[in-house]
């Protein structure tokens, strides 16, 4: 097969090559001419006016007024890495896909994780659908993989979609509210389009509100093709299951973190991937057979169903690492052009009919937002050559040789030439199509409530609180007594309890109307039961003057020797001493940092602390006792724990004993003490 060398790292080589490094180089205009005064304008005289033969002003200004391109309709929040994805063994049986044969062969990626309501300066940890988009460099061109945090969608056909993002944004009349979904036109959305119920009870629940972009799963959400060398197809659904396990913010938390830290997620993975860290997903597949697409009763080609683990198993296939951050946000992450219809040979389309929207809609939206030479920027061009016909528009930056711009030539010997499909030439899957030209809901899409209900059933206790206090402050925010009571009854199809609850909380009557049947469960649905891991856990070590230096160091060392991350406070941002001789610098001071960026702390305290570093030290206890979170206080810091009236409770420790160490560790890896309440 005529299939293109392998050479690691091309994405970074490639897009190196049209990087600029300013520092210590002359500044000049566009033009080349160096500047000799950057702060003054031309003026006749002193006291002006400026004169408009000014070029370097003029050429500045001009520059500056055009810096913006338009903010993505949706998902315009953003933040991205690069990394690389190497499949664990050959999936030749599956596909030709070239990226998915060779264990050996790392394939260059980039990453877009995003929010989709609010707008691109929105906060990070607001509650909202995550996307998670990646572009695989291949050597056979660029396949992306545009999805969501979330398995399943909110609509069936994509004709729905700006009815839906209309009803999700800011409502019209006075743009209110930004980033959330707390509102009565959303709601309104959801009640009556009955379709949304299953994805409902996703966004309510702490999926929507993640502790990092590196803690949450990815899914393609769409059914796809894997096509192998024979011709054989499979249908297939794409998973990231995250290294760092499934985490979660509370919502207090959450809401809080959009004020301290509106950044919150970005610099998470900024800082890992500085610190020389990895954000490290493995891929799983959901495959089934051509022949079972009608053995199971949700249609596979509806994108508000999933495909329950349970039955249908996640087999892990390969891994990718996030490891390298762009140099410039705008060149690359706001740049980059995604598109679920970039696919390569092996892998192809359904007929999911919201996939087949979106296969329009992801060009259209990159040829008005980044224009039509928008392949040819570093982020987007593949790293593979590619040659064709397509000449000219704005902004075209290849220059293409020679006379010959057109298909079929003799002048040419026919070239640039089409590739032979067995040569690794794109030809699509030859599915059999029939039918009468027609607008209408397949009736095998029509049960709505099952999956949202499974959903539900598969949730552990504190889930479950979680979602219906996620219903009740969303709802509680609704001014429309009548949505609410329509959001009621829609609650009540999935599960009367919850909407009972929920009826009770915002004060409207409890459903009329019955709940889905479906019993069964789905444990891989649950975020309880991660596995245990600290790694880039961030650690916040509290320390006032005269604190147990080498009580604190052991404790830091420990902690820096497992992958945590730590960080010291004080009540000033100068050396604070403690005993032995051994200081510490703080990183942040009570007032610039906040109990809210870290996973725990440990309290080292102090000797006789004054008045205001007591009260610091309670209210960072405080807010980490109420988010859960496991908290370490050094031996003399336990009178606050009894004030607090939390002493001995679950995953608050106290450094009085050689077990310290261990258990705090532990409790670390859990994370979070739900049982609290
Ligand atoms: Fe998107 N979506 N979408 N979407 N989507 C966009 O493309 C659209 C859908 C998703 O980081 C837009 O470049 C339609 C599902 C992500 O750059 C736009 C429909 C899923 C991103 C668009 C959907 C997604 C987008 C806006 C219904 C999960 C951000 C700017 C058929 C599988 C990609 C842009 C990035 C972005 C249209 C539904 C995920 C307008 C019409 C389902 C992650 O083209």
């Amino acid at each position: 097969m005529e299939r293109r060398p392998k050479r690691p790292n091309r994405k970074a080589e490639q897009v190196e090559q049209y990087s600029r490094n300013n520092y210590n180089k002359p500044l000049t205009t566009n033009q080349g001419i160096n500047i000799a005064n950057d702060e003054n304008t031309l003026k006749a005289g002193e006291r002006g006016p400026s004169l408009l033969e000014d070029f370097m002003m003029r050429e500045k200004l001009s520059h500056f007024d055009r810096e913006r391109i338009p903010e993505r309709v949706v998902h315009a929040r953003g933040y991205g890495a690069y990394g690389t994805f190497r499949v664990y063994e050959s999936q030749k049986a599956l596909t030709k896909a070239h990226f998915l044969q060779d264990p050996s062969m790392e394939t260059p990626v980039f990453l877009r994780f995003s929010e989709v309501a609010g707008s691109k300066g929105a906060a990070e940890t607001v509650r909202d659908v995550r996307g998670f988009a990646l572009k695989f460099y291949t050597e056979e061109g660029n396949f992306d993989l545009v999805g969501n945090n979330i398995p399943v969608f909110f609509i069936q056909d994509g004709v729905k979609f700006p009815d839906l993002i209309h009803a999700v944004k800011p409502e019209p009349n006075n743009e209110i509210p930004q980033a959330s979904t707390a509102h009565d036109n959303f709601w309104d959305f959801i009640a009556n389009n009955e379709e949304s119920a299953h994805m409902m009870m996703w966004i309510m629940s702490d999926r929507t509100i993640p502790r990092s972009f590196r803690t949450m799963e990815g899914f393609g959400v769409h059914t796809f093709r894997l096509v192998n060398e024979a011709g054989k197809a499979h249908f297939v659904k794409f998973h990231w299951k995250p290294k760092a396990g499934l985490h979660s913010l509370v919502w207090d938390e959450s809401q809080k973190l959009s004020g301290v830290d509106p950044d919150f997620h970005r610099r998470d993975l900024w800082n890992v991937i500085e610190a020389g860290g990895e954000a490290i997903w493995e891929l799983g597949i959901q495959v089934i057979e051509e022949k079972d697409e009608f053995s199971f009763d949700f249609d596979i080609l509806d994108s508000t169903k999933l495909w329950p683990e349970e039955e249908i198993p996640v087999r892990i296939i390969g891994e990718m690492r996030l490891n390298r951050n762009v140099e410039n946000v705008f060149a690359e992450t706001e740049q980059v052009a995604l598109h679920p219809g970039n696919i390569v040979p092996g892998i192809d389309f359904t007929d999911d009919p919201l996939l087949q929207t979106r296969l329009f809609s992801y060009t259209d939206t990159q040829l008005y937002r980044v224009g039509t030479n928008h392949q040819d920027l570093p982020i987007n061009r593949p790293i593979c050559p590619f040659h064709n016909n397509q000449r000219d528009g704005a902004m075209r930056y290849i220059v293409d040789k020679g006379k010959v711009n057109y298909h079929k030539n003799s002048l040419w010997n026919n070239t640039p030439y089409e590739v032979d499909p067995n040569k690794g030439g794109f030809v699509t899957y030859p599915e059999k199509v029939k039918g009468v030209k027609i607008r209408k809901t397949a009736q095998s899409f029509l049960n709505h409530y099952s999956q949202a209900r499974l959903f539900w059933n598969s949730m552990s206790s504190w889930e479950r609180d979680h979602i219906a206090n996620a219903f009740s402050f969303e709802l509680g925010k609704v001014m429309s007594k009548s949505v609410r009571k329509q959001m009621i009854n829609q609650i009540g199809r999935v599960s009367t309890e919850l909407a009972t609850v929920v009826a009770n909380q915002i004060g409207v009557n409890p459903p009329t109307t019955t709940e889905s049947k479906e019993r069964r469960i789905s444990p891989a649905l649950s975020m309880a039961n991660q596995p245990e891991t600290v790694q880039w856990l961030k650690v916040g070590v509290l320390l006032t003057e005269g604190f147990d230096g080498p009580g604190t160091k052991r404790v830091v060392d420990r902690l820096k020797s497992e992958g945590v991350q730590v960080e010291y406070l004080s009540e000033k941002q100068a050396k604070v001493d403690g005993t032995n001789q051994i200081s510490f610098i703080p990183d942040a001071s009570f007032l610039t940092g906040s109990p809210l960026l870290y996973d725990s702390i440990y309290v080292a305290g102090g000797k006789n602390p004054d008045a205001y570093s007591v009260g610091q030290m309670e209210y960072f206890i405080r807010e980490q006792f109420v988010h859960y979170k496991p908290i370490g206080v050094a031996k003399n810091v336990e009178p606050i724990l009894m004030k607090l009236g939390i002493v001995g409770k679950e995953g608050v420790l106290v450094n009085q004993n050689e077990d310290f160490l261990q258990n705090y560790l532990t409790a670390l890896g859990k994370q979070r003490f739900f049982a609290r309440t």
